[in-house]
């Protein structure tokens, strides 16, 4: 495969770029590579800069759930940016799309739309804070909730493909207030919310987790998380980041029947451009500046373009049909995936949920960040790179999810398959 182009690029971006990219995990360093460069992408298929064409399962991370280029986003972008690409002042195209996501996610009462994940995070514990009175912030190990301060405590995502804890930069002060513990450990939840010299403010969860790989809340522990919260006057939040609108038009809340106070939005709703969202409660929304007294703001929030590309793409997702299609297709590759599974000489553990899914290369069950851990990061890389070389263009880490989308067909997951079954069988032969 000719990758000059690309080596190229690398060279001049990390000469003006730390690590010559704009986000760590995307530089591939656990993953044993140097990255390609993409030059465009249309459906499932990524095109980088030399020209080699990809099967995509990362879909830019989320957001390309109908895949890339899709004409309606495309047109909504094109059409909307012929009258003007920021106003800072409020337009139609927000007042759009907050009442389609509220009528969306069975728990948002109302919202504010800020430009990332990050950002809705960040918000939502502020508010979680300001609403209550409280500064505890308590999260599970393995998730990722952005890169905000007091998130980089045992957190997912790139922060563990670079093996740190957390990150230099984050004063004690900010760390002493979050508390993370072990996904899915009902105990641990019990007596950590219980505890009485803990002032806690809130629970960040993601109710499906996809930072550590794809981990599924285990019978019960969503519902106990909500019964104790309540009980307790602490603020429930679901970052649906990942799972909003990806495991149901109403996320994972809608999936698991579980009403947060809180929710956190991305990376869907804004169609590939930077949108982010937190919402829920009105009683806790109404706390947020200018109706109360907890700021928060943003230049390019509800920015015209965004909020163009999140109408056209929901409005999408709202079409009858659409969820089922989507869970077919995911189904049925995912049972290729296990056969395959099944037949190798080396622990796989898949785990799915409607088209989010895992291939850990460890024992199962991989239910929580230590089981994660036991993965072989060393053999997923070379899975990662002998896929690659065939075509399908995978997450460049162990933990982070695959996703299918509208876009892809049947002949692209069956190639998928294909390289799967030879890239097994290369790595049992090593
Ligand atoms: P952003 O700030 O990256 O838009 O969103 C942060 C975030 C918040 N919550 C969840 C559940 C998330 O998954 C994310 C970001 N996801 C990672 C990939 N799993 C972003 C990829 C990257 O960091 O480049």
């Amino acid at each position: 495969m000719q990758t000059d182009h690309s080596a190229r690029l690398f060279a001049a971006a990390k000469k003006v770029i730390p690590g010559g990219v704009n986000s760590p995990v995307r530089a591939c360093k656990s993953v044993g590579c140097d990255p390609l460069f993409v030059r465009k992408a249309k459906g499932a298929v990524i095109t980088d800069v030399d020209g080699n064409d990809f099967i995509d399962f990362v879909g830019s991370w989320g957001p390309m759930i109908l895949g890339h280029g899709h004409p309606a986003v495309v047109e909504a972008v094109r059409s909307t940016a012929l009258d003007g690409t920021s106003f800072g002042a409020p337009t139609p195209l927000e007042v759009e799309l907050a009442e389609l996501v509220c009528d969306s996610v069975p728990s948002l009462e109302k919202i504010r739309f800020v430009n990332s994940g990050t950002e809705a995070t960040m918000s939502a514990i502020r508010l979680a804070r300001g609403f209550t009175g409280r500064n505890m912030v308590i999260k599970f190990d393995g998730c990722y909730h952005g890169h905000a301060d007091s998130f980089l405590v045992k957190a997912g995502s790139g922060v563990i493909t670079l093996g740190i804890p957390g990150s230099p930069g984050v004063p004690e002060d900010i760390v002493k207030n979050t508390l993370s513990i072990p996904y899915n450990d009902v105990a641990a939840l019990e007596a950590t919310l219980r505890d009485p010299n803990l002032s806690i403010a809130c629970v960040i969860v993601e109710p499906v987790a996809g930072n550590m790989g794809v981990i599924l809340p285990e019978e019960g522990f969503l519902l106990r998380l909500r019964e104790l919260t309540r009980e307790l006057g602490i603020i429930l939040i679901f970052d649906e980041v990942i799972t909003g609108f990806r495991l149901a038009l109403g996320g994972a809340q809608e999936r698991f029947g579980i009403m947060p106070d809180l929710t956190c939005l991305g990376k869907i709703i804004g169609g590939g451009l930077p949108v982010g969202a937190y919402g829920g409660r009105q009683d806790i929304m109404d706390t947020v500046a200018p109706e109360g007294p907890v700021y928060q703001a943003g230049t390019l929030s509800g920015n015209p373009l965004a909020m163009a590309a999140g109408l056209a793409l929901v409005r999408e997702l709202r079409k009858p049909g659409f969820y089922e299609a989507l869970e077919e297709k995911s189904a049925w590759f995912a049972a290729g995936l296990q056969r395959i599974a099944d037949n190798a000489s080396f622990p796989i553990t898949l785990n799915r949920i409607g088209s989010m899914m895992t291939c850990f290369f460890a024992p199962g069950p991989v239910r929580d960040f230590e089981s994660a851990m036991r993965a072989d990061t060393a053999m997923y890389g070379r899975h990662y790179r002998q896929m690659l070389a065939g075509g399908v263009w995978l997450a460049p880490s162990q933990f982070e999810a695959a996703f299918v989308s509208a876009a892809h067909d049947r002949s692209q997951l069956e190639q998928a398959l294909a390289m799967t079954e030879s890239s097994f069988k290369k790595l049992a032969d090593r």
